[in-house]
């Protein structure tokens, strides 16, 4: 399998993320990749590329994001320094958001304000390499997409960080600022693919790229994740939430409840995989989170380690053109050999 890594991704490398009153070490760290590609290497497993430059990079991005979003992005850290020069050695984190009733058509012109304007949570620190590294991820996001659907490869990875699958097209948020997801759906939508479907395994909603497509019928929206009445990101992600406008049908929903195990997860999977097919998709995007992993710090499913081998096997059995995007995953040491189990699991299925 071709794998598009970023070696720009530990340019992002937050401090500190608040969590009940108190800022606590972050748990998405640069470690985490480097044990994917460790483990890559350790197996003889995948083809690694860097991403190359490419002209058609910002006109995606301006597809799937906000262009004030885009431009608050990449200046973020230079207002934050000009705050005070002191800020250069900290991480940027919002601290004020605009809930209903405020105003988000005024863009504000002080920065802790833009900070709230652009983000969910005060989990997600901004420094001074954020911007590069999700610019990068973007990159391999539309690299791998730009491989499978030449149909010089039947499958890519696009191995980055930060994640994506939580920002929308304005707004950051549960360690991500760019949807590498989204973009390569994107990407493969105006390379041929004319119906486009994303399977968003990781334990979290994918609350960004459901939002992002939501009314749209031309790309189907599934995930599988933990039941946002008790798990994070919470306001979205509940079975009811089915697309919208010419996107009605097109987004499937299949929350469980903390604590399930393999059995009951791979009849979600299933389910999922019946309305991929039912919707006769061309391509498949798959935010591939580990977090779903029964040692995750964070998080309440209780897949094994040789569960993610079905789950690859399961996924091949779509026998679609796919990319899969580096999403969640903390068991640090873990999460190297369980990424490289799907990878594995769908190659030789
Ligand atoms: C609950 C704290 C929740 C935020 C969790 C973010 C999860 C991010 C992710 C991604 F794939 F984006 F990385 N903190 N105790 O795993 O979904
Ligand atoms: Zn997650």
């Amino acid at each position: 399998m071709l794998v598009i890594h970023n070696p720009d991704h530990a340019s992002h490398a937050g401090r500190q993320e608040m969590f009940r009153g108190r800022l606590v070490p972050c748990h998405e760290v640069p470690a985490r990749l480097d044990h994917v590609l460790a483990e890559l290497q350790r197996r003889r497993f995948g083809r690694l590329e860097a991403p190359q430059p490419h002209e058609g990079l910002d006109a995606l991005l301006a597809r799937i994001h906000a262009p004030r979003y885009l431009r608050f992005l990449e200046r973020a850290w230079d207002d934050w320094v000009a705050l005070d020069p002191a800020n250069a050695a900290l991480d940027a984190l919002p601290s004020v958001w605009p809930v209903r009733g405020f105003r988000a058509d005024v863009e504000p012109d002080n920065f802790a304000a833009r900070l709230g304007l652009y983000s969910f949570d005060a989990g997600t620190p901004l420094m001074a390499g954020s911007w590069r590294a999700a610019r990068g991820g973007a990159l391999a996001a539309l690299q791998a997409a730009r491989a499978v659907a030449s149909g010089q490869e039947r499958s890519a990875f696009a191995l980055t960080r930060p994640p994506g699958h939580h920002a929308g097209a304005d707004f950051f948020g549960g360690y991500c600022f760019l949807n590498n997801a989204a973009l390569a759906a994107q990407a493969l939508r105006e390379r041929g693919a004319a119906r486009v479907a994303v399977l968003d395994v990781d334990y979290h909603h994918g609350n960004g790229t459901q939002s992002i497509f939501y009314e749209r019928a031309d790309v189907l929206t599934i995930s599988i994740h933990g039941d946002p009445r008790t798990e994070y990101p919470f306001y979205l992600g509940h079975a009811d939430e089915r697309g919208a406008g010419a996107g009605e049908g097109c987004n499937l929903n299949l929350p469980l409840p903390r604590g399930t195990g393999f059995a009951r997860w791979l009849e979600a999977l299933d389910a999922a995989i019946a309305a991929v097919r039912a919707f006769r998709a061309d391509a498949l995007v798959v935010p591939l989170g580990l977090d779903t992993f029964e040692g995750d710090p964070i998080s309440g499913f209780r897949l094994k380690s040789a569960d993610y081998l079905r789950v690859g096997a399961r996924l091949a059995s779509l026998e679609l053109p796919t990319v899969f995007s580096f999403e969640g995953g903390y068991a640090v040491a873990e999460v190297g050999v369980n990424a490289v189990n799907v990878l594995e699991g769908f190659e030789s299925a």
